[in-house]
């Protein structure tokens, strides 16, 4: 597959400030600083969001167009920042709310979960919100780097038996591999393929 050509579309704070829907959308969510804006960034092959080791970076909605593609990848930003306090957290829902209750092509949900710590109480909040919306996603793992290979299968198996729901089995990644990368790029266009969410605008490629 050739590298996705890709650009920042837009970014928004608020409903007002979302961009007119135009073909599919992946959304990546998960807790601040588990390394969402690290993947696009690895997907698009391009250092196009930014990046902090510090949780709470990315405050507003990006959206980034995969122009080869005709669709669109979604940071959104994190939850579960415990330095922020109960009118953040709001603000948060309100965000994200406002972001999936908008009539838009939101294909699925890219959910991303640290590797080393399993889903927490608020990726469970989360999953349960999704449900109830039927909206489909797929688990991520992130930082599998930092954690050795033979433990990696055992938390693995732990966290799938725990009944994690993943619409393809869930991907390990590191945030800095090509291949793994490249991996990552078929099955999400795999994925919006099956979902039926693709031609609209266009098609995928
Ligand atoms: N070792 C390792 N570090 C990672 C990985 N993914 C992300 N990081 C690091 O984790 C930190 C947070 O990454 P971000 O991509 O900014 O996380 P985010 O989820 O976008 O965070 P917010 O915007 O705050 O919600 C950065 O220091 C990254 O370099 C990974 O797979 N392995
Ligand atoms: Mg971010």
């Amino acid at each position: 597959m050739t590298a996705w050509k890709s650009e920042l579309l837009c970014t928004a704070f608020n409903a007002a400030q979302l961009p007119q829907p135009r073909g599919p959308e992946v959304a990546f969510l998960g807790r601040s600083n588990v390394g969402k804006s690290t993947l696009i960034n690895a997907l698009l092959a391009r250092k196009l969001a930014k990046v902090s080791s510090k949780p709470g970076k990315t405050r507003s909605i990006n959206f980034y167009e995969v122009s080869s593609g005709g669709f669109f990848l979604v940071d959104l930003p994190g939850y579960g920042y415990a330095a922020r306090g109960k009118d953040e957290r709001q603000a948060w829902w309100r965000l994200i709310n406002e972001y999936f209750g908008t009539e838009r092509d939101i294909a699925f949900v890219v959910h991303l979960v640290d590797f080393r710590h399993g889903p927490l109480a608020n990726d469970d909040e989360l999953t349960a919100w999704l449900d109830g919306m039927d909206m489909p996603r797929l688990v991520v793992f992130t930082k599998g780097d930092k954690i050795s290979r033979g433990r990696g299968k055992v938390m693995y198996d732990r966290y799938v038996g725990d009944g994690l729901v993943s619409i393809a089995p869930p991907v390990v990644t590191s945030g800095k591999n090509d291949a793994e990368a490249e991996r990552l790029r078929r099955l999400v266009i795999q994925i919006i393929h099956e979902l039926g969410s693709a031609g609209r605008d266009g098609g995928v490629i």
